[in-house]
């Protein structure tokens, strides 16, 4: 029980190591003073281009997604509704650190990655999901090459289809897995809100495309 209930601490300081912000200052650039000021994949981009962009999105990734496949291990078979629980409060934990990190004095970047890697981590009830969302970000992001449009209408998708995934699979009761859609219900709210400079400039149509 203890080793489980350390699972979240060690998620919410994995999930704090800012890769973006550390890359670029290892290159000498503030990334909070670049672009958009985010600390995350695209706005890294920004600063050192495609190449740097990617490896910043795994390692966002990675942080949200080895939590939770650690703990999915542990937990092992169908969990019931206290390790449920405790999965869910890892993945929040890992993302609650890349939004509000200890490293940055409680700022952070969207989620978007980190979020993504935490859904992928479901391993193997709704990685899915997570491979769904990743693919209407890519279609929406070819369409109309706003990074930022593809997180927001991916986010806004995800509870959506994890319902509708739910219901085709039900390998649980939807009575057991109402904890997992209220988190992704919160984890939706989260990432949109933390875009609402984007949408004000979405809006305005100032928001800078992909290249
Ligand atoms: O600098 O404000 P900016 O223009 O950088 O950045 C806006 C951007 C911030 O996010 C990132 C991370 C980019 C990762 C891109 C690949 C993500 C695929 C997403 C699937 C969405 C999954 C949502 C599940 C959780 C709700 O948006």
């Amino acid at each position: 029980t203890a080793t489980l209930l350390i699972l979240p601490v060690f998620s919410y300081l994995l999930g704090s190591v800012p890769f973006g912000f550390l890359i670029a200052k290892s290159k000498g650039i503030d990334l909070r003073k670049v672009g958009s000021g985010n600390i995350g994949a695209t706005n890294l981009g920004r600063a050192l281009g495609g190449k740097w962009a990617k490896i910043c999105f795994f390692l966002d990734l990675f942080k949200g997604a080895l939590p939770m496949i650690a703990a999915g291990l542990l937990i092992s078979g169908e969990p019931n509704q206290s390790q449920l629980w405790l999965w869910l409060l890892c993945g929040a934990a890992a993302i609650a650190g890349h939004i509000f990190s200890i490293y940055l004095k409680f700022k952070g970047g969207k989620g978007v990655a980190t979020g993504l890697g935490v859904v992928l981590g479901l391993w193997p009830y709704y990685t899915i999901c997570g491979v769904i969302c990743f693919i209407i970000w890519v279609i929406c992001l070819y369409i109309w090459k706003y990074v930022s449009l593809g997180s927001i209408l991916a986010a806004a998708m995800f509870p959506i289809i994890l319902s509708i995934e739910i219901a085709i699979v039900e390998s649980w009761s939807f009575y057991q897995l109402w904890p997992l859609i209220a988190a992704a219900g919160l984890l939706t709210i989260l990432v949109i809100y933390r875009h609402k400079k984007n949408i004000i400039k979405l809006i305005n149509g100032t928001e800078q495309k992909a290249l």
